[in-house]
């Protein structure tokens, strides 16, 4: 059989990250979109999207601040649009399906669990940004609670089910991949299924190969041929798992939204460069990269 091609999938901005720890990460909708076009020009087929305030950085689940970019980004590439509903912790599911719903993209996040949500292990590499982490996340656990109940799930998945939007199920440990079989079994999401995999978040599995091949086999248990799969790992785990899953024949994420860095210690100069640098590699590896209607076939969107 022919070995597939890898899809990038780059995640601009994304909500966990401030302007103050990287100069490069967009939150203006100028940046927002110049840096969606580059990283689509560089072999990202998929741009994983989240709005920011343009005022402050401050992550905006407001539509508004989405039709900034969506049309320029629309207009200059033939990449596949994919739009979060992860917003922010302190969001409801009806504010974070609301840019889904209003614009009704090829693709949009669904995250598939509640869980403890910290960034920890990204945050100990800012070594010019000193906040006591420990301590905050424990004085302040309740802040924390990504809420992904079996009740949001189904909420926005049957708001959101005649816009015929492909997800990117967010599955941050096994666990996950029980709720979204048991969501299948009960009819709220039809195969093929996309799953991204997701290392390295506090709170959820941490970013060892193990447990990418723990994952992958369990998937592979729950749901046969039925689902695609891509990896993301968050910080330091990047690249490194990125590189393992496509010779594993998964796909890949990269972006700002995951990790700020280009290699140890160097902060990246945009989202472009990581992906050119994961393209580098998967086709080094003597892999294929994805065109954005190769992935279109490849995920079964609707186009
Ligand atoms: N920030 C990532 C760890 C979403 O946008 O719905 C997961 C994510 C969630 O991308
Ligand atoms: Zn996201």
């Amino acid at each position: 059989m022919a070995r597939q091609k890898t899809v990038i999938t780059c995640a601009i901005t994304g909500a966990i990250h401030t302007p103050t720890m990287s100069d490069a990460l967009p939150y203006t909708a100028d940046d927002i979109a110049a840096q969606a076009v580059a990283a689509s020009e560089a072999g990202a087929s998929v741009l994983h999207l989240h709005a920011r305030n343009p005022d402050n950085g401050a992550v905006s689940i407001n539509p508004d601040d989405f039709a900034n970019f969506l049309p320029r980004i629309k207009q200059a590439t033939n990449a596949v649009i994919n739009i979060s509903t992860g917003g922010s912790l302190k969001n409801t599911i009806e504010e974070r399906i609301a840019p889904a719903l209003r614009f009704s993209p090829e693709m949009c996040s669904m995250n598939m669990g509640s869980m403890n949500f910290s960034f920890h292990p990204l945050a100990k590499r800012y070594d010019s940004f000193k906040f006591d982490w420990e301590k905050d996340y424990i004085e302040n656990s309740d802040t924390y609670i990504f809420r992904n109940t079996f009740a949001d799930i189904r909420n926005a998945a049957t708001q959101l089910a005649p816009h015929d939007i492909k997800f990117e199920h967010e599955c941050y440990d096994v666990g996950h991949l029980y709720n979204l079989k048991f969501c299948m079994d009960i009819g709220l999401f039809k195969a093929p299924i996309f799953i991204q995999f997701i290392f390295g978040i506090l709170g959820g599995i941490g970013p060892e190969v193990d447990n990418l091949v723990f994952m992958k086999r369990t998937a592979d248990r729950l749901f046969g041929d039925n689902y695609r799969w891509s990896v993301l790992g968050a910080g330091g785990a990047q690249m490194s798992l990125a590189t393992t899953a496509s010779q594993m024949g998964g796909n890949v994420r990269v972006g700002l939204e995951d990790s700020l860095f280009i290699s140890r210690g160097e902060l990246a100069e945009s989202n472009a460069q990581q992906v050119a640098k994961i393209r580098r590699i998967v086709e080094d590896l003597g892999c294929e990269v994805a065109s954005p209607d190769e992935a279109r076939e490849m995920l079964a969107l609707k186009g």
